[in-house]
């Protein structure tokens, strides 16, 4: 049998994804959660010098949307067709260019940087959110099924969820402009796999 160790710091992060897809796939993995002080000395053995990492059987891959790919191929909700891979692509690559967009909020947010968490919010967070809430609704008004793409869950569809449930969590009106992604997030966590995950997991502040 494969074995499949994550390994990435104790938070949800950029390592939650890959962990819920082994969740929804029902598939058992190392759920390997480093601590701060002992990454230094790991640090220098990675391909990237950052985490997560998957390792299949001992085999090293790191970056995070590599890691969610490959694990959705395997687990076949990485789109049905070419086409729908490419889609799936297409709205994670939007996805971290979003987050680009809104880092210098959540770095003060979060408490990693100095900053006017409230100035950041109204000038950087709520526009780039806006506008990529819309780009991403189109995608669900295009496919018609309640799904990112096609007619089915891909791992987009948790990326998303996920994403919007850590905001409901912060403001519970932020979603009110976009039902559909309320509508969305329910459906994907209620996936009883999923939603066993979430109740299981870590609880961790983000
Ligand atoms: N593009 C990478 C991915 O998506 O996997 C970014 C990974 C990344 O930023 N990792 C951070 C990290 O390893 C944690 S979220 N920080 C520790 C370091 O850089 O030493």
């Amino acid at each position: 049998m494969v074995h499949y160790k994550l390994s990435y710091f104790p938070i949800r992060g950029a390592g939650e994804i890959a962990r819920q897809i082994f969740a929804y796939a029902g598939q058992e993995f190392e759920d390997n959660r480093i601590p701060k002080e002992e990454w230094p000395a790991i640090k220098p053995s990675t391909p990237f010098g950052q985490l997560p990492l998957l390792e299949v059987d001992g085999k090293v891959l790191a970056q995070s949307h590599a890691i969610s790919r490959y694990l959705a191929r395997q687990f076949g909700i990485n789109g049905k067709s070419a086409w729908e891979e490419a889609q799936v692509n297409a709205v994670a690559d939007q996805y971290k260019d979003y987050l680009n967009e809104v880092r210098p909020y959540f770095m003060v947010k979060m408490g990693f940087a100095e900053g006017d968490a409230e100035a950041l919010a109204k000038d950087v967070f709520l526009p780039g959110f806006k506008k990529n809430y819309a780009f991403f609704a189109n995608f669900l008004k295009s496919s018609g099924s309640g799904y990112l793409v096609g007619d089915s869950l891909t791992w987009v569809d948790l990326l998303l969820a996920q994403h919007t449930a850590d905001l409901l969590a912060a403001d519970g009106s932020l979603l009110n402009e976009f039902p559909q992604f309320k509508a969305h997030q329910e459906k994907v966590h209620s996936n009883a796999n999923i939603k066993k995950w979430l109740e299981t997991r870590p609880v961790t502040p983000f």
